[in-house]
């Protein structure tokens, strides 16, 4: 059975971090309570991306946490991660699917809510939607408002999940929107505590419920 826990989905950028801290906050992040950690690297060559996706598994399997590698197919596979993640500009969600299995967990970007039904019917498990907040994540992204957020919710029955600028302080705007969880890249990664972050930010969610 696929292990799919959205609640608390933290998304790494190692960009600024010797490798020897972003794992510590990797891990640090793994204790707080985080369900699902997706490995995102833009700047990596294929085997940079290997070789860190390797050592961070290695982490989150110990930790029992779901593994998803960014718009990486190929990466994921080679690693034996538990996912995938792909935008509207990677693998379309489909062939993202046939190649993973039945058995690995695919998600998908979502911006609207045809881009969610075919995500869906494709057969991604989840959808990250967003940007919520402006972000200074480094991403080509557009806002999407919770109107829109809602409404992708109400149309597909897999998990969807908020991203973009979101923190404990402002994630009171998705109350009731039916959402699964968020997606957090700043708020845990560049926490002086990522641990405790991670923690607070998934109270934070947890109290909206
Ligand atoms: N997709 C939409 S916003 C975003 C991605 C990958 C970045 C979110 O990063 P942060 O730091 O949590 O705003
Ligand atoms: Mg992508």
């Amino acid at each position: 059975m696929k292990k799919l826990d959205t609640t608390m989905y933290f998304i790494t950028d190692s960009t600024n971090y010797s490798e020897e801290e972003f794992l510590r906050r990797v891990e640090e992040a793994c204790k707080g309570g985080v369900t699902l950690l997706q490995l995102r690297e833009k700047e990596r060559t294929t085997r940079e991306y290997l070789a860190l996706a390797e050592k961070v598994h290695e982490i989150t399997m110990r930790y029992n946490i779901p593994l998803i590698i960014d718009d990486r197919v190929d990466v994921a596979l080679a690693v034996n991660a538990e996912g995938v993640h792909v935008g509207q500009s990677d693998m379309p969600v489909k062939i993202a699917r046939k190649l993973m299995g039945d058995d690995k967990i695919v998600g998908a970007t979502a911006k609207t809510v045809p881009q969610a039904i075919e995500a869906y019917e494709q057969g991604a498990d989840y959808l990250g939607v967003g940007a919520i907040y402006p972000t200074t994540t480094k991403v080509k992204t557009v806002l999407t408002s919770v109107d829109t957020l809602k409404e992708i919710v109400k149309a597909v029955p897999i998990k969807v999940n908020a991203i973009g600028g979101l923190n404990k302080d402002n994630i009171h705007v998705l109350k009731s929107s039916g959402i699964d969880g968020i997606c957090a890249v700043s708020a845990i990664m560049k926490a002086a505590d990522p641990c405790e972050a991670a923690k607070e930010l998934r109270e934070a969610f947890d109290a909206l419920q």
